[in-house]
């Protein structure tokens, strides 16, 4: 095989590595993230474990996002987490037991779910499987699947939208996916911390990765009492009584190039391509009207309680590169930013960090506030050959190969050093390196 420019390990050994890790954390229907710190199945991380698997056994690629699919809630939301029975309640923080009592139009019965969602990367996901995979079998899977991925977007589009803006407002940072980063930081100032101590002492993450690569006690704290108050509310979206309630571009982005593909899966299914065409054009344009900011280079979030914009860099901004019908200027200004010192792409730093590295804030260990993410960084290298630039997208691959041929399968890098922090054996690193491996 190929050699990964000058690591020890060549593109085969990583295939290798990558395809073991993902069949050691199956669990039969799903693949857990990494065993240690999330011994459940997590959205998002379900539709790039599909891709991955997709190279490896298309089979489990659309048992995977079935059985996320399968736990979606009556009102159409696909949870965040989905518990696995086997698993003890304390495993995980917070576990089953929290989320208690999950609503009556709330998952199918018997299953226990988080009541929080997390970016629809699931219709794009299930396209790029089909088009890694093509044949009878993806074909079945797209039509079975088509329906519930309509009623999930369905969900987001007639329940959580920001009156004002017209855009998905999150009502939680893990439903960024992107839990601490920097852009949370104002909105959450209006959250207490409370229960500080009695909180940490819950927190199982410590016992797997360091403190100094994980959300602080103090932010535990605010994810705790926020949960609680959705949770005591019935999980009912009324934004009336949130304290945090944030629009974001990468949730937006994502859901626009999912709207997208479910275009193209309509096409396939027989259904019509039509509305979802038209729901991604209008999210672009809401995106570029309320989200873009000229001074920052990139889309920044905005406190839907507010109105407040919140003018922080981070990977999030440069996710709408994934949308065709973006204006042609500010596609080259967010090339012209990854490419800049803010995120160095091409430039010797490693991959595309999720923060800006010019911030004085920047923690270039902590979780979401600095490391590069292999989950994210996926998502700009679709968008750079979604804008052509195939020169850089192929610098991007070469830099997550590079990461993970010197530092392992680690949950995240620092995108100056290449150190590997966070979960060690993570299923979403593997995965996304089988989709890009050259
Ligand atoms: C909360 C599973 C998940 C990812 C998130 C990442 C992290 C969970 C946690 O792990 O979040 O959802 O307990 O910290 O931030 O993006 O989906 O890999």
């Amino acid at each position: 095989g190929a050699t990964t420019g000058g690591y020890a390990l060549s593109s085969e050994d990583l295939r290798r590595t990558a395809v073991a890790t993902l069949v050691r954390n199956w669990r039969g229907r799903s693949t857990v993230p990494t065993p240690s710190l999330y011994p459940h199945q997590w959205s998002w991380d379900s539709a790039f474990n599909a891709v991955g698997w997709a190279h490896v056994s298309p089979r489990r690629a659309w048992t995977e996002l079935s059985a996320l699919l399968g736990a979606q809630w009556r009102d159409g939301r696909v949870p965040q987490i989905v518990f696995d029975p086997a698993v003890a309640e304390d495993a995980y923080f917070p576990g089953p037991w929290f989320w208690r009592p999950l609503p009556a139009d709330g998952p199918p019965r018997g299953v226990v779910t988080s009541g929080l969602v997390q970016p629809p990367v699931h219709a794009g996901a299930a396209l790029t499987v089909a088009r890694r995979s093509p044949g009878p079998e993806s074909a079945a899977a797209l039509r079975r699947l088509y329906p519930r991925l309509v009623r999930w977007h369905d969900y987001l589009w007639s329940r959580r939208r920001a009156p004002e803006v017209g855009l998905v407002a999150i009502v939680h940072p893990w439903e960024s996916g992107l839990d601490n980063s920097p852009t949370w930081d104002a909105p959450l100032r209006a959250v207490p911390a409370r229960n500080v101590t009695e909180v940490a002492g819950h927190r199982r993450d410590l016992l797997h990765a360091g403190s100094a690569h994980r959300p602080t006690h103090d932010d535990y704290a605010r994810y705790v009492l926020l949960v609680r108050d959705y949770r005591d509310g019935g999980y009912r979206d009324t934004h009336h009584s949130l304290r945090f309630y944030v629009v974001d571009p990468l949730m937006n982005a994502v859901l626009a190039w999912s709207e997208r593909a479910l275009a193209a899966i309509a096409r396939i299914v027989g259904a019509d391509p039509q509305p979802h065409l038209d729901r991604a054009r209008e999210i672009t344009q809401l995106m570029q009207e309320h989200l873009w900011s000229p001074a920052a280079g990139c889309f920044t979030a905005m406190d839907a309680l507010t109105g407040a914009p919140i003018r922080t860099r981070t990977v999030g901004g440069l996710a709408p590169l994934l949308l065709p019908d973006l204006d042609a200027a500010i596609r080259e200004t967010l090339v012209a930013t990854l490419t800049g010192p803010a995120f160095g792409l091409g430039d010797g730093v490693r991959g595309v960090p999720s923060y800006d590295l010019t911030a004085p804030d920047l923690d270039r260990q902590r979780y979401w506030r600095g490391p590069t993410w292999a989950s994210t960084n996926w998502l700009v290298w679709q968008g750079l050959q979604t804008a052509e630039r195939h020169d850089l997208a192929g610098r991007l691959a070469a830099d997550m190969v590079g990461l993970v041929a010197a530092a392992g399968l680690r949950e995240y890098f620092d995108p100056i050093t290449g150190a590997g922090l966070g979960g060690t054996d993570f299923t979403w690193t593997a995965a996304v390196l089988l989709d890009m491996l050259p």
